[in-house]
């Protein structure tokens, strides 16, 4: 039996699938298959509330700031609050870690299972209706379970996670995750209100030709990341950047490409955060086949030492993501 997609035929229910990967997993004990279905529960509680967010006074800011001294969007805000529900509410998870919150949310210190979380990326598109996207990484804690969570239970390497995901709210809904046994997509039936099999044991095309970069930053970017950006358009590769990060990622995957945040002068340690959105699309991509570093080494294996940490991000088709750091593993940002 192919183990990764167990023969499941597409438009299987999320849920179904979930229980039969578990039956997979002897010693499961139900815990993380419930909490995919809490995730899956709150994607489809976001996805109403995108869908409506022209409807109602939902869109534009909030009027704070979160922890990264961004203008939070109402949406941000939301999202966060029906994520942190969900998951309380579904009694599997010890500790979440949210961009949009500075400090660890502590929730049952019974349970094993850590979320770092990106409640909703993107947000800034949120008011000119493009694709935003939820993006999920899921830990066991190392500290006892029913003691307090510590900092080490969220501080850890992307290679630990037992689960990563994204929501991807764009043209369909699709719910992408892997347990590091393949990536499978889920898109939402909106009739019936469920996420179906639609797209199994996803991986990259050999290859790729769409480079996804924010050239507006172009004078800001390090050497070899310019060399590299150069390289791309000698060779009349395509440029894609829509500004979404799960979006971009998302497309890129099914077609073959590379995404790039790099450390820019404005951002001397890139845009992204490591724990909530790069270590979570570096497993996805990693478990697809494709790629991901800092520009210097493998993402997953980044220690991490702050909540909110950023890190430079190159991510994408295996071969491009080593083409690039070919540039960029000796580059300096000046
Ligand atoms: P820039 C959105 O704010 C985000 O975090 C990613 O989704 C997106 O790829 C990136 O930032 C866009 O950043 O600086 O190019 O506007």
């Amino acid at each position: 039996m192919n183990k990764v997609n167990l023969g499941l035929p597409i438009g299987t229910p999320l849920d179904r699938f979930i229980n039969k990967k578990q039956e997979e997993f002897p010693y499961a004990t139900g815990e993380l298959s419930q909490l995919l279905r809490d995730i899956g529960l709150a994607g489809k509680i976001i996805n109403q509330e995108v869908n409506k967010s022209g409807l109602l006074d939902i869109t534009g800011e909030y009027g704070n700031k979160n922890v990264q001294g961004e203008e939070q969007q109402k949406l941000d805000v939301i999202a966060n609050i029906r994520f942190t529900r969900s998951l309380r509410n579904g009694g599997q998870v010890c500790a979440i870690i949210s961009e949009e919150d500075e400090e660890i949310i502590h929730l049952n210190p019974h349970c094993r299972y850590v979320v770092a979380m990106d409640p909703l990326d993107g947000s800034s598109n949120i008011d000119v209706n493009v694709s935003i996207g939820t993006i999920f990484s899921i830990y066991r804690r190392v500290s006892p379970v029913g003691g307090p969570v510590q900092e080490e239970d969220v501080l850890q390497k992307g290679t630990n996670q037992v689960a990563a995901g994204y929501i991807l709210y764009g043209s369909s809904t699709m719910m992408v995750y892997t347990t590091g046994h393949g990536v499978h997509g889920f898109t939402l039936e909106p009739s019936l209100g469920e996420f179906m099999l639609s797209k199994a044991d996803m991986k990259y095309p050999e290859g790729g030709n769409i480079y996804s970069i924010n050239e507006g930053s172009w004078h800001s970017f390090d050497e070899g990341t310019k060399q590299y950006v150069n390289d791309c358009k000698e060779k009349g590769l395509t440029a894609r950047y829509i500004g979404s990060l799960v979006a971009d990622y998302h497309r890129n995957m099914l077609k073959g490409g590379i995404y790039i945040y790099p450390a820019t002068k404005k951002a001397p340690n890139g845009k992204l955060r490591l724990l909530y959105e790069c270590n979570a699309l570096a497993f996805i991509a990693e478990q697809a086949g494709g790629a991901a570093t800092d520009g210097r080494q493998r993402v997953l294996e980044i220690e991490p030492t702050a909540f909110h940490q950023r890190s430079p991000f190159y991510i994408g088709s295996k071969e491009m993501v080593e083409h690039a750091m070919g540039f960029t593993k000796s580059s300096v940002l000046e």
